[in-house]
C-alpha cells in the first residue's frame, strides 16, 4: 500500500521516468523558506551559488527540515523503498531577465552513482512557470543506454561543465513541468531534462533533493557522503552526514567543506576545465 502516490502515479513515474504535480509543503511554507533563503542572500550581497548551493542542508537547518520533510519522504519512499539516503540538496535560481539556463542532461552521467533509481525531487519555492524557465523533460528517456553528453562551459548555463546532451533531442516530444510554490516534480536521475531562462516578473527558485536507495556506491569517487533520511542502511557505502543544530553550524561547516569539495571532484572528473569552487 503506498503511503503518499497513487497506484496509477507510480506507474506513470516508472512508465515515463517523472511524475508531477505533488503538493509538498503549503505555499506559505514556501514562502517562508524563501524568505530565509532570501534574508542569506540579502547578507551575503549574492544570489546563492558556488558550494552554499550544494549539500545546502549542511549549512542551513531549514534545508535539512526540508530534506527530512515526511511527506517528499513518503512519495520517494513509494518509488524506491523505504532506506533512503540523500546525496545532495541543490538550489537553482533564475534571476528576472537572466540568461540562466540549464542544457538538456541526464544527472546520473556525471555523478558517480551506481544506481539506477535515483529520484530528483524539484521542490518550487517560486512560481515555475512556462515563462520562469520550469523544468522540460523528455518522457521515457530514463530508458535504455545513456545518452552522449559533451562539455560546452557556457557560463550562462547552471550546469558546472556546461554538459549537454551531443544528440539532436526532439523537442516536440518534450514536456514543461509548471508548478506553484510548495509544489514538487520527481524525476529519475536517467531522465534527460533542460529548462530555458526567465523571462516572468519574479525570481524562479527551486531546491532539488537527490534520493537513492542505501545499497548504492559512489563508483568514481574514493569518498562521498549522504544522510540518512529514512529507514536503516545495512551498506555503508556512504558517510553519514551529521545534522546543523543552527545555520552554519561551526560543527558542521568543515563538513560541508570536505563533502562539496568531493562532489566537485566528481563533477569534474576528466573535464577540460575545472574550477575551483562548485
Ligand atoms: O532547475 C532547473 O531548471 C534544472 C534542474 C535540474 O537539472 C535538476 O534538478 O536535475
Amino acid at each position: 500500500m503506498p503511503k503518499l502516490l497513487t497506484e496509477a502515479a507510480i506507474k506513470q513515474y516508472h512508465d515515463d521516468g517523472f511524475f508531477f504535480p505533488v503538493r509538498a509543503i503549503t505555499g506559505e511554507e514556501a514562502a517562508g523558506t524563501r524568505r530565509q533563503l532570501e534574508a542569506f542572500e540579502a547578507e551575503q550581497g549574492n544570489t546563492i551559488g558556488g558550494s552554499h548551493r550544494n549539500k545546502s542542508h549542511l549549512l542551513f537547518t531549514w534545508v535539512d527540515a526540508l530534506m527530512r520533510n515526511a511527506t517528499v519522504l513518503d512519495a520517494v519512499e513509494d518509488l524506491i523503498g523505504p532506506n533512503i539516503l540523500c546525496w545532495n540538496t541543490l538550489f537553482w535560481v533564475k534571476e528576472v531577465g537572466s540568461k540562466t539556463f540549464v542544457s538538456w542532461h541526464q544527472d546520473l552521467n556525471y555523478w558517480g552513482l551506481d544506481t539506477d533509481d535515483l529520484i530528483t525531487v524539484w521542490l518550487a519555492l517560486s512560481p515555475a512557470t512556462v515563462a520562469s524557465g520550469c523544468m522540460r523533460v523528455l518522457p521515457a528517456s530514463h530508458r535504455g543506454d545513456m545518452m552522449p553528453h559533451e562539455d560546452r562551459f557556457d557560463t550562462d548555463n547552471l550546469l558546472t561543465r556546461g554538459q549537454e546532451i551531443a544528440v539532436d533531442v526532439d523537442e516536440d516530444l518534450a514536456m514543461s513541468m509548471p508548478l506553484a510554490p510548495g509544489e514538487m516534480s520527481l524525476h529519475n536521475g536517467r531522465l534527460a531534462h533542460a529548462s530555458g531562462p526567465n523571462h516572468a516578473a519574479d525570481r524562479r527558485i527551486g531546491l532539488s533533493l537527490h534520493y537513492m536507495p542505501t545499497e548504492t556506491q559512489q563508483i568514481i569517487g574514493d569518498w562521498d557522503s549522504a544522510a540518512l533520511v529514512r529507514g536503516e542502511d545495512r551498506h555503508g557505502h556512504f558517510t553519514h552526514t551529521p545534522r546543523p543544530t543552527k545555520d552554519f553550524d561551526p560543527e558542521v561547516v568543515p563538513f560541508h567543506t570536505k563533502a562539496t569539495n568531493a562532489v566537485r571532484e566528481v563533477l569534474f572528473k576528466d573535464a577540460e576545465k575545472v574550477r575551483k569552487t562548485l
